[in-house]
């Protein structure tokens, strides 16, 4: 009996410790589940209770394409059926030491590469297991009902299926379309979705960007940038290509709060397609400016093998974590090796 009062008194003490709905922008220490002792302001929604970490690995982001469950209709048509799940409770280990509530599609921040070719019937079953409404907004071409902005699915279980035939060809974003979409899509609401012609495109190595920031202090400023989530995370873990090898990488400004992001690539030039839309390249640079869900194909081989940069020539960004390696090699067995910025 003892017990069962001493258990009662102690989650009513949580409970007045952490009471739901904490107000913004107020200074919080708070315990995780493992121990860390975090100190934040802004909205926290129960590290108590539902707190779990976001595991995100940028090698495995960078060449993953999700086709879904494929079928064929009767009249030939292919679908390909995807489940994703939104969460909003989620703690990811932005920089060292640096606890950021991120809000998942399928627990990742991007959410995963949803591929199809053109005229494929995608059928998308949205559940949102938030706490908040969200929804899914894909850009490209759809029903206004299939549009993600005005059918609102609600909090803790809501459910919508996103049905419509995949294009136009390119690269597009997908997002949350819930207000204030400012605050949706900087906790990380986005993925990238790939339409590829139906003749395909040239072999390459395939790989998919997503720039992005992170805003850890509330201020609307991001206080992080990268490619692909973790800043740094290429330049200490270069990506490793081949020598004379096509290069082709889908990539998606995803970053809230600043105007522009952009793209330099040392020691060589790429062939760019805006939006991925056409098949015949736009331009020959190193250097792409793009604001937000402006987004890219880039193709590239490189003739010398070695270690070149890849960054936002917006010198801010690449300092504060927008910056990588291409290790280029002329040997499959070669082993990329942590490197710093400049060795
Ligand atoms: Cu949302």
């Amino acid at each position: 009996m003892m017990a069962i009062i001493t258990s009662i008194v102690a989650v009513f003490s949580l409970f007045v410790i952490f009471p739901e709905g904490i107000s913004a922008q107020q200074e919080q220490t708070f315990v995780t589940h493992n121990g860390a002792v975090v100190q934040t302001s802004g909205e926290i929604l129960d590290p108590v209770y539902q707190v779990s970490e976001v595991e995100f690995d940028p090698e495995k982001y960078l060449r993953e394409f999700n086709y879904g469950r494929v079928s064929t209709l009767e009249s030939g048509q292919t679908v390909r059926e995807f489940t994703i799940i939104a969460d909003d409770d989620k703690v990811q280990e932005i920089s060292p030491g640096v606890f950021y509530n991120v809000w998942t599609f399928n627990g990742t921040v991007p959410g995963p590469t949803i591929r199809a070719t053109e005229g494929d019937l995608l059928r998308i079953n949205f559940i949102n297991n938030g706490s908040k409404e969200h929804t899914m907004h894909f850009h490209g071409e759809h029903p206004a009902e299939m549009d993600g902005v005005f059918e609102i699915v609600g909090a803790n279980g809501g459910r919508f299926t996103y049905e419509f035939e995949a294009g136009p060809v390119g690269v597009h974003p997908y997002h949350c379309h819930v207000m204030p979409l400012e605050e949706h899509i900087a906790h990380g609401l986005y993925g990238v979705f790939i339409v590829d012609p139906k003749e395909g495109r040239p072999p390459a190595d395939e790989m998919v960007m997503v720039l992005n920031g992170f805003d850890t202090d509330f201020d609307t400023e991001n206080n992080f940038y990268a490619a692909n989530s973790i800043p740094f995370y290429y330049q200490h873990h270069p990506i490793q290509i081949k020598k004379d090898e096509l290069i082709r990488v889908y990539v998606v400004n995803m970053v809230e709060f600043d105007p522009i992001n952009n793209l330099h690539l040392h020691g060589n030039l790429y062939q760019y397609y805006p939006t991925g839309t056409d098949i015949v390249p736009s331009e020959f640079t190193d250097m792409i400016t793009l604001s937000q869900t402006e987004r890219g194909i880039m193709e590239f081989k490189y003739q010398y093998t070695g270690k070149y940069l890849f960054h936002a020539h917006k010198v801010e960004f690449s300092e504060k974590g927008w910056v990588g390696i291409f290790l280029v090699t002329d040997d499959e067995n070669t082993k990329a090796e942590s490197e710093d910025y400049g060795s």
